[in-house]
């Protein structure tokens, strides 16, 4: 094992990359920018490296400045976490040529996996099932229309370096394939410095489900079973979950196997995910692969017990694999809420701030992965991803009952969070019946958000709990309460957990 690591990112995700070398026995580096010379990870680390100011392309970004840091402290490895320089192949190239040990896959394998139309081509290659498409570039309209005459419209139009959803677009029919073609083109040209588009069967209401793969240098590639994704917002996730509703043992299967052909085509080791859209007569489509730890590994981890982050570090420093594919088997239901700064009641506008106050939930199957303390300072600098709320429990039922349990212990003062949009997620009755498509919460938002209390409310709730509180402190019990009742706010309203937290504090 290494002696010491450099963590090349920030956040919740530096936070679980400097844990999981501290349970190994591993001294970690972090690396921080100004704005963040007193935030956790820094902190919790062995050491820091000041890379520059607040801004990304000033700080996480420096990839030189990242990899002098490493050799200036006597770190043999970089863990670059995700986001920021995890999926650029220059960056672990350049790791590998300083010397130094890359805490992910080949840079090969990276590079291989960047171009969508590549990924199509290996996957074909491997067996894995892809969307009906091509994989070449498209010349122009007429031979788009061509294609989508083959396959039958819809269709979608995909740039080649994309990924995201960045330069898609849908056609319906052959009269919009011209001006779609030429929109596509030049938002890939933009997005990706490259214009070349292919075209792809469109998948009409599909899941979006992936499954992680671990292999390690000794020729063992397992998979650990899927993950459910399809509550996102503009390719933004928001709830995630292992297992899928929508996935029997059998699907599991084949699912995996056809994730790990995958990867093996491509030369992978080390954690990786290949992303699939599940139709809803069971059909399955390899997407993309992500050449990184995801921001949603944890509910794989509390489903098989396996620590990913742990092995990361494992497999780039040598070791073998112990398991087998049949040891790995997901025990009970996990589910994560990310927890970001953004007010969901005016369109996710990202909101910020200091953290004034936070009460983090606990108790049986609850975890948090969060990089944000009291005082912590909210800028628009970074990802609006605060932290991670997961709960495990032994059934999708129980874990939602938890994951309800646990968001209303949480308490963030300071700035807007998705707190109370997860709440009413778990108190909605097509995602407990699992009834969700990558296109449900686009569909939903107005319903859900619907409910929120109007301002006039929410101030008289607040002066309510502060009248509670009071009596509280002085002896009386806040019960079934006339109050509450005055100031239109159920008994169980969150305000009277928070002004009991605060009276009895
Ligand atoms: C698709 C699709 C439907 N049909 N491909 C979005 C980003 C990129 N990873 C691929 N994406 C999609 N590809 C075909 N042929 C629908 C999506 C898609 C999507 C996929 C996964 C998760 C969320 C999504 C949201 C919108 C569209």
């Amino acid at each position: 094992m290494f002696g010491k690591v450099l963590v090349a990112n920030r956040g919740e995700i530096a936070l679980r990359i400097v844990r999981a070398c501290h349970e190994l026995g591993v001294k970690a580096v972090a690396v921080y920018s100004e704005a963040d010379a007193r935030a956790p990870h820094v902190r919790e680390a062995d050491e820091a490296v000041l890379l520059g100011p607040a801004p990304s392309s000033e700080s996480y970004l420096r990839g030189d400045a990242i990899i002098a840091a490493a050799l200036a402290t006597g770190a043999e490895a970089v863990h670059p976490g995700y986001g920021f320089l995890s999926e650029r192949e220059w960056f672990a190239c350049a790791v590998r040529d300083a010397g130094l040990v890359w805490i992910g896959p080949p840079a090969e394998a990276i590079a291989a996996m960047g171009s969508k139309t590549a990924a199509r081509t290996l996957a074909i290659a491997a067996g894995t099932p892809v969307v009906p498409g091509t994989t070449t570039a498209l010349r122009d309209a007429d031979e788009a229309a061509e294609i989508a005459e083959r396959f039958g419209y819809p269709v979608l139009l995909k740039a080649a370096a994309g990924g995201g959803g960045k330069g898609m677009r849908v056609v319906h029919q052959r009269s919009e394939l011209a001006s779609s073609l030429q929109a596509a083109q030049r938002e890939a040209k933009n997005a990706f410095g490259d214009d070349a588009v292919y075209v792809e069967k469109y998948i009409v209401g599909p899941r979006h489900v992936e499954i992680q793969v671990l292999g390690d240098h000794h020729g063992t590639m397992l998979h650990l079973g899927e993950r459910e994704c399809s509550i996102q917002r503009r390719h933004q996730k928001m709830i995630e979950e292992a297992p899928s509703v929508a996935v029997t043992p059998e699907l599991r299967a084949r699912m995996g196997a056809a994730a790990v052909a995958a990867a093996r085509a491509a030369g992978y080791t080390n954690a990786g995910t290949c992303e699939f859209l599940l139709d809803a007569s069971g059909e399955f489509y390899f997407l993309e692969m992500n050449t990184r730890i995801q921001v949603e590994h944890p509910v794989t981890e509390l489903v098989t017990g396996i620590d990913l982050v742990q092995w990361q570090l494992r497999i780039a420093s040598g070791e073998k694999l112990p398991f087998v594919q049949d040891d790995i088997a997901p025990l009970g239901w996990a589910i994560e809420c990310r927890i970001t700064s953004e007010d969901p009641a005016n369109g996710f506008l990202p909101s910020t701030g200091r953290v004034r106050y936070l009460h983090l939930p606990s108790g049986p199957g609850v975890r948090w992965d969060g990089g944000i303390e009291t005082g912590s300072e909210i800028t628009l600098f970074y990802d609006p991803m605060l932290a991670k709320l997961i709960v495990h429990a032994p059934t999708r039922e129980q874990a939602i009952a938890r994951m309800h349990r646990a968001l209303l212990e949480l308490t963030i003062d300071g700035v807007d969070t998705a707190r109370d949009f997860h709440l009413r997620m778990m108190e909605n009755d097509d995602f407990r019946r699992g009834a969700i498509s990558i296109q449900w919460l686009e569909q939903h938002l107005d319903e859900l958000l619907g409910q929120q209390p109007d301002r006039d409310s929410v101030v008289r709730a607040a002066i309510a709990a502060a009248l509670l509180a009071d009596r509280d402190r002085t002896g009386h019990r806040v019960g079934a309460s006339p109050l509450a009742a005055a100031a239109e706010v159920p008994d169980e309203s969150t305000w009277l957990r928070v002004a009991r937290r605060e009276a009895l504090r």
